[in-house]
């Protein structure tokens, strides 16, 4: 048995189970209607077992009430012997429950294999979890916080916890899989049929099962299954959601969001973190103020003045050019009192992300400690809130 877990394996991994086009498995009493190659024949199993155990719950409880009848007190006389052997009945309630459970552990294996094997060509989408909050990221360096996937085409989620335990299950797809801290788990699967995305209803429930705090009933998202046509125009456009902001937009359309990468080191209010806060937290002014101001009492690099550092002719002419350094490079310079942990953003942050954070900086006042957008808007700006926020 064992030698043949690798052929298996194999075989799952070239073949998906179930071909391009086969059906949905349809809505029944106990289960929604299925969206994914996979669901079929889950949906089966589960039906299967399901039906077993009503057939022989009638049957043993149907038996039971009948002898309670035949067998009942009849006057006083009291009949206490009863067959003690019965070879054919023994036999048969021993060998065939011994076959139904040997055919159920096949099955299972079988479906566990599938489910645990991703085929060879899927696109894969890398999932970061945390208190309380889905992160989708496409190859291309879109992220989203709904899921969106191309149909037709096996696709793998390579998933992380950036906090506690959280669990992702698409209910419609019957896939599920723990998100684990310091552990990637993946979870893969294929769903043919697109849902468009005009609506919110259009796509297939995606919950976190795994109860992770306050907020967990806030991780319920959406997977919208696009036609690769659909697909590729919406990562594009994904992708470069920030060129369509205008640049003097920037620090409070795509600033706030951003900002969400940042917040789980730096405060807005001066209160402590991991990192530096951008209030004012040792009296020398919110980060704006400290970097712009060249008698700042804000040191670096063990006990050196930014003044040291920023100023025509020095190393930065400019305070922007040691903010955008502080974010590629963070470990060019380093806060005192504070450890080398800020990870880099070099790849994932380009200059207009890079703006929108520093114009966010330099309107903090306008920002509240959660950095939400509080202020006026400019009064040539379009009110709209920026597209990634879904
Ligand atoms: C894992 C924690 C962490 C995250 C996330 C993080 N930082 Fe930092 N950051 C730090 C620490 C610690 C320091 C101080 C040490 C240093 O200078 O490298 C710092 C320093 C900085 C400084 C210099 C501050 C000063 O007062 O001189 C800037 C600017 C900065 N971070 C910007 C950002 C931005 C923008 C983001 C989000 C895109 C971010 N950081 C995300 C931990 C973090
Ligand atoms: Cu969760």
């Amino acid at each position: 048995m064992l030698n043949q877990i690798p052929n298996l394996l194999m075989q799952a991994s070239t073949d998906p189970l179930v071909t391009q086009g086969i059906p949905v498995s349809p809505k029944t009493f106990w289960l929604p209607k299925g969206a994914s190659t996979v669901a079929a024949d889950l949906d089966w199993v589960f039906e299967f077992l399901n039906y077993i155990n009503y057939f022989f719950f009638v049957l043993v409880v149907g038996i039971m009430f009948y002898f309670m009848w035949k067998y009942r007190q009849k006057g006083r006389e009291v009949y206490a012997r009863g067959p003690s052997h019965h070879t054919a009945l023994e036999l048969g309630w021993t060998i065939l429950p011994t076959i139904i459970v040997v055919f159920i552990f096949f099955v299972g294996f079988k479906g566990f294999m599938i489910a645990k094997t991703p085929p060879a060509n899927c696109y894969q989408i890398d999932v970061t979890a945390s208190r309380w909050n889905w992160t989708f990221k496409y190859p291309n360096g879109a992220d989203s916080q709904d899921l969106y996937i191309p149909a037709g085409r096996p696709v793998k989620l390579v998933m992380r916890s950036d906090d506690v335990l959280h669990s992702l299950f698409i209910r419609d797809f019957r896939v599920k899989n723990d998100v684990v801290p310091g552990r990637f788990s993946t979870l893969w699967f294929q769903a043919d049929n697109p849902t468009g995305m005009e609506k919110e209803e259009d796509g297939h429930w995606l919950f976190c099962t795994e109860f992770c705090g306050k907020d967990h009933s806030n991780m319920n998202r959406r997977v919208y299954v696009l036609n690769q046509t659909d697909f590729d125009a919406w990562l594009t456009k994904r992708a470069q959601w920030l060129d369509v902001i205008p640049a003097e937009e920037l620090y409070y359309k795509a600033g706030p969001i951003l900002f969400k990468r940042c917040a789980s080191c730096h405060t807005l209010d001066g209160s402590v973190g991991t990192g530096p806060s951008w209030g004012n937290y040792d009296g020398s002014g919110n980060i704006w103020e400290r970097t712009s101001n060249p008698q700042t009492t804000h040191k670096v690099d063990n006990g050196k003045p930014l003044s040291d550092f920023i100023g025509p002719g020095k190393q930065y002419e400019a305070p922007e050019g040691y903010l955008r350094e502080s974010i590629l490079n963070p470990g060019a310079h380093v806060v005192d009192t504070y450890g080398n942990v800020m990870p880099t953003f070099k790849g994932q942050l380009n200059d207009r992300a890079i703006d929108a954070l520093i114009g966010m900086m330099k309107n903090l006042k306008d920002f509240d400690a959660k950095g939400k957008f509080i202020g006026e808007l400019p009064a040539t700006a379009t009110p709209a809130t920026a597209t990634p926020a879904k």
